[in-house]
């Protein structure tokens, strides 16, 4: 079942605003992404970063700012980007910021000793999206494999495998450089328009 875009649309600022959230477990890179992604885009593009920091914790609760990437039939494009915090014991609040989510990248660790905090973490997300009666097997996801300097780390398709997982977008980074961050926004971004032309 596709989940109505209709409270996306804002008719009278002609503006169609769409929800990407950043997902993996702890420590994958989301934050990294979206500080380098805010970086790289010029300030007439952007909007406020909002950082609500959790005391003493890594985490950040989440990121946000809207993006203006051109125009649909007449209307312009927003994109709010969030992450998640990948700590186990935050499942609450990645359960609430996945809400109304039109695309979702899922950052994966390419550390070797991570395949199963990677699997078990995107099993965790298939069923939040299972919750809000979306099909994820027409959902925008895009896999990014993250951290490709680790040594050892993950082959590429080994967590498809695992997750036997047909025919997902993939991408590499190496996110503390820049790597491949704009390359992966750009995939998700294009899915996502995607499929609200077709819907
Ligand atoms: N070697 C390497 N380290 C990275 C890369 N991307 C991020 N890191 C580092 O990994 C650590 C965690 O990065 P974050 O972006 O905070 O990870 P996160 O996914 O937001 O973590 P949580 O919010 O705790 O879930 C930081 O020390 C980053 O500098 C990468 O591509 N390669
Ligand atoms: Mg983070």
């Amino acid at each position: 079942m596709v989940k109505t875009k209709m409270p996306h649309l804002d008719p009278t600022e002609k503006q169609i605003v769409f929800k990407i959230v950043y997902f993996g477990p702890g420590m994958s890179g989301k934050t990294t992404n979206l500080l380098y992604i805010h970086k790289a885009l010029t300030d007439k593009y952007k909007g406020e970063m909002l950082v609500l920091d959790t005391e003493k914790e890594r985490t950040l609760f989440f990121d946000f700012f809207p993006v203006s990437l051109g125009t649909v039939q007449g209307y312009s494009l927003k994109f709010h980007l969030y992450t998640i915090p990948g700590q186990i014991f935050y499942e609450a609040s990645r359960r609430i910021i996945l809400v109304g989510a039109d695309g979702v990248v899922f950052v994966a660790d390419s550390s070797a000793d991570r395949l199963n905090d990677n699997t078990e973490m995107y099993r965790l997300m298939i069923e939040n999206l299972k919750s809000q009666d979306i099909d994820p097997s027409s959902f925008p996801i895009v896999l990014q494999y993250n951290k490709r300097d680790c040594n050892p780390r993950l082959e590429i398709g080994e967590i498809e495998r695992e997750l036997e997982l047909d025919g997902i977008s993939v991408t590499e980074s190496i996110a503390i450089e820049g790597k491949g961050v704009m390359k992966t926004l750009q995939v998700v971004s294009k899915e996502i328009i995607k499929r609200f032309q077709i819907s």
